[in-house]
């Protein structure tokens, strides 16, 4: 091994060959090109006035707006607003949907449109139904809503459900789960569970919290970030920002993805115009390109080096962790062989890794996607808290572990008890006091587990707060024969989507229309992936003629309807303020919002941030946790049903995000930064197609273990060899995943694919 890790320094991975279209750096001027556009488009006034408006951003959990103003975060700095936050205006703002298209358009015809032309229908502009039989969806007074809701609410605790998802806002969300909780069920169901659910389960048994313990404000202190299994370019755009001035300051970006993601690279970012828009930033000091899945035995690997290197911080494992001997002997007896072997990263390149951590003084750690949806996505995010804690980057300003949240309020879900996990024991006893008798002793459904017990005629009412359902699950054909098994869905929604169209109920489908975040006729909350909570002001809408309500109207009356004055008056939640002081009394934390709309002041959520090595475990240290070297083994091709004559290739996919979507809506059908034209594309390393002779653009099909992609185009591009990407929800048709038992999320990231050409003769 070479003497100085560093010299192996790579901040471009092995397998880096883009197509002819990519280009040079992510970000940059097609940035500016977009808010052009659309800023100075007929649109562009009222996309400027939501811009403006005091209010979080709609999008992502990084989190800007709010009371600052639309282009302000929590630090003060200006121009913190990226054209996600534009696209998700752009399709909020579009003219309510035209009454005669449901009565015109069937629902054969409907389940037709593409995910892009469901959101381009428009706004839902009155509640409809479809009742058992019905080939269209009609219009339905609100008294016939409220009836059916309420009856359906009857039903034995444990045959109800909620799934929601994180737009709506912490007053909402808190609603929801009192009433839920209130009819002594648990059936919580959230976006979360296919996300960062195993974050939250590592996070509480290891640390005590089930969140970020790093500050934005935290966060700039730090000399190294370790960004694994996030494609932050896309997804949370202003985190860029944070790694450009880290990178100016001198620190370094670990970056770990099987893909080469450019805009992780490169980035030219619109708040630095001189020095960083048209040339583009240099983000990845070093950019690792593990075998997905494999993220355990990588960092396994760091400890290893860690180790070997005297970076290992024995007085803080001793002082402030329980456990650590067998994670240390972990790393310490499993052979370099059997690390890169399964990790397929060189020791070299692990060594370096371990070098920049180890000589730094303030490591971040963070993650998303690429580290949770798997089969161990618990493991891979201990794997990862272990190697903060043996490198004593958790409990100091500058330093600790930050899973980079999804939705922009998708945290503030959690933080209201809208979850199926285990709660804070303080957030427990407080709701048991309120609803003045003990929660339910049955563990609620989590997502996966909603949609399997609806497909076992074990669910007859299910709300849903926002969201796709349907499409976010893997499998779409049990999605939708499970959702098809429930009598009654109340869909609650901004905008029409797949799961209004496919995921029909077995008695009555109702759509709910409402308003958003920026809309309101009063004002609500919203808590960022960094602990902040954010004030959103009264707004008003542009829709005209419509019927729409704000989500608290029908949660209130609902829940009056269904409980009473049980165990609060609902109705006066009408007026937010009411709920605010409920969530500031019930939610330890968030004292401050009990005040907020005298104070107007935003806050960071108590005790979250970890400034000292103090955990809010039992023993008030961090619990270390040894983890299995993941078992990567796939099944042969005839297990995925392709007959022994085939001529193809076994492959692993990744279901990813493009550019342009927003989870499940897409809102442009190509990924410019990955060189993909369309959404039915396989991105591939152009050394396993020459295997197989496939060619560039040349025509395939895709088989998962539940169903197959015909015509898919083929694009060469820089993802290991073995590897693949494709996007979701499309990709959702054809296979079902295992989850990881510990937090329900499904293996989104690591999904067996057989790939051969269409004129093949199979
Ligand atoms: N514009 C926009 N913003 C969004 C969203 C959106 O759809 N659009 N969605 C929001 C939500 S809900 C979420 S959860 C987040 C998602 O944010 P991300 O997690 O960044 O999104 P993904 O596209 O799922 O992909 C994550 C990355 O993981 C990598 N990856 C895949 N498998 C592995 C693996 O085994 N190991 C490692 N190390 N990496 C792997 C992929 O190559 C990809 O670059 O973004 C949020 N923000
Ligand atoms: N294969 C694969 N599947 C995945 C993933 C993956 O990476 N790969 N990622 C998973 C992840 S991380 C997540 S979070 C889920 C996302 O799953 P969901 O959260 O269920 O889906 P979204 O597409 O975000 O939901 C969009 C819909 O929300 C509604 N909506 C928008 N704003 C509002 C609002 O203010 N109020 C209300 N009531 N409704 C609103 C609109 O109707 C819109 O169509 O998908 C998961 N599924
Ligand atoms: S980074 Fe996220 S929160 Fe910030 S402006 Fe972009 S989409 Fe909105
Ligand atoms: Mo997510």
């Amino acid at each position: 091994m070479s003497s100085d890790p560093l010299q192996n320094l790579q901040p471009i991975p092995p397998a880096h060959e883009t197509n002819e279209e990519t280009p040079a750096i992510g970000g940059g001027l097609p940035i500016i090109e977009y808010w052009a556009e659309h800023t100075l488009s007929p649109e562009g006034p009222k996309i400027w006035k939501t811009l403006l408006h005091h209010s979080a951003c709609l999008s992502c959990s990084w989190g800007t707006g709010g009371q600052k103003g639309g282009f302000t975060n929590e630090a003060g700095e200006k121009l913190q607003r990226c054209m996600k936050s534009v696209e998700a205006i752009s399709a909020e703002i579009q003219p309510a949907i035209p009454p005669q298209i449901f009565a015109q358009r069937s629902l054969a015809d409907l389940q037709k449109l593409s995910s892009r032309d469901a959101d381009r229908l428009g706004r839902l502009g009155f509640p409809m139904i479809r009742r058992a039989g019905s080939d269209y969806y009609e219009r339905i007074s609100w008294g016939e809503v409220y009836t059916i809701a309420t009856t359906a609410f009857q039903k034995a605790p444990e045959r109800v459900a909620s799934y929601s998802s994180g737009r709506s806002s912490n007053e909402a969300a808190f609603l929801l789960q009192l009433m839920i909780r209130a009819l002594g069920s648990n059936n919580l169901a959230d976006c979360s569970d296919l996300c960062h659910a195993p974050s939250t389960t590592a996070l509480s048994e290891m640390l005590g919290t089930k969140t970020s313990v790093v500050s934005l404000e935290s966060l700039k202190h730090a000399d190294c970030v370790v960004l694994a299994g996030a494609n932050s370019a896309y997804n949370h755009p202003r985190l860029m920002n944070e790694l450009i001035e880290l990178r100016d300051r001198g620190g370094k970006v670990i970056v770990i993805n099987p893909v080469m993601e450019i805009g992780l690279v490169k980035f030219g970012s619109p708040a630095f115009p001189v020095t960083s828009l048209l040339p583009g930033s240099e983000i990845s000091s070093l950019y690792l390109q593990p075998i997905p899945g494999s993220d355990t035995a990588l960092f396994i690997g760091i400890q290893k080096a860690l180790i070997e290197q005297g970076f290992l911080k024995q007085s803080y494992l001793e002082a402030y962790t329980e456990n650590w001997q067998a994670v240390v002997d972990q790393a310490r007896s499993t052979p370099w062989e059997e690390i890169t072997a399964t990790c397929g990263v060189s020791q070299a390149e692990i060594a370096a890794a371990a070098t920049i951590i180890g000589a730094s003084k303030g490591v971040v750690f963070g993650w998303a996607m690429g580290i949770t949806q798997h089969r161990n996505g618990v493991d891979n995010v201990i794997s990862i808290v272990n190697t903060a804690l043996m490198s004593g980057n958790v409990g100091r300003e500058g330093a600790g572990v930050m899973p980079v949240r999804g939705h922009s309020n998708v945290q503030g879900f959690g933080s209201m008890g809208v979850t199926t996990a285990k709660l804070k024991k303080e957030l427990q006893t407080k709701l048991e006091q309120l609803l003045g008798k003990p929660l339910s002793k049955t563990k609620g459904y989590d997502t996966r587990s909603l949609i399997e017990a609806a497909d076992a005629d074990k669910v007859d009412t299910l709300l849903c707060l926002g969201g796709n359902l349907y499409a976010a699950n893997p499998d779409s054909t049990q999605a939708k024969r499970a959702l098809g098994k429930i009598e009654t869905i109340i869909y609650v929604a901004t905008k029409p989507n797949l799961g209004h169209f496919h995921g029909l109920a077995k008695h009555n489908t109702i759509v709910i229309p409402v308003l958003n975040r920026f809309e309101n006729p009063h004002k609500t909350t919203v808590e960022s992936g960094n602990n902040f909570v954010r004030f959103n002001d009264v707004g008003e809408t542009h829709l005209k003629d419509v019927d729409v309500i704000p989500e608290i109207q029908f949660l209130t009356e609902l829940a009056a309807r269904i409980h009473g004055e049980y165990p609060v008056n609902w109705r006066r939640l009408q007026d937010t303020r009411y709920i605010r002081e409920l969530i500031g009394q019930t939610v330890s934390g968030y004292e401050k919002i009990a005040k907020i709309d005298e104070t107007n002041e935003e806050f960071t959520i108590g005790g979250r941030i970890l400034t000292t090595p103090k955990f809010s475990t039992p023993s008030g240290k961090a619990m270390m946790a040894t983890t299995l070297m993941p078992d990567l083994t796939l099944p042969t091709p005839q297990e995925l049903g392709v007959p022994e004559s085939a001529k193809g290739l076994l492959l692993t996919m990744m279901t990813v995000r493009s550019y342009s979507q927003h989870n499940t809506v897409v809102y442009q059908i190509g990924d410019k930064y990955r060189g993909i034209p369309h959404r039915n594309c396989i991105l591939i390393n152009r050394s396993d197609a020459e295997r197989v002779n496939l060619q560039q653009h040349q025509r395939i099909t895709v088989q998962g273990n539940a169903g197959k992609m015909t015509d898919v185009e083929v694009i060469y591009g820089p993802v290991r060899p073995g590897a693949s990407l494709m996007f979701y929800p499309e990709a959702n048709a054809i296979f079902s995943a295992p989850v990881d038992e510990r937090a329900g999320t499904p293996a989104f990231k690591r999904v067996p694919i057989f790939v051969y050409a269409d004129s093949s003769e199979i």
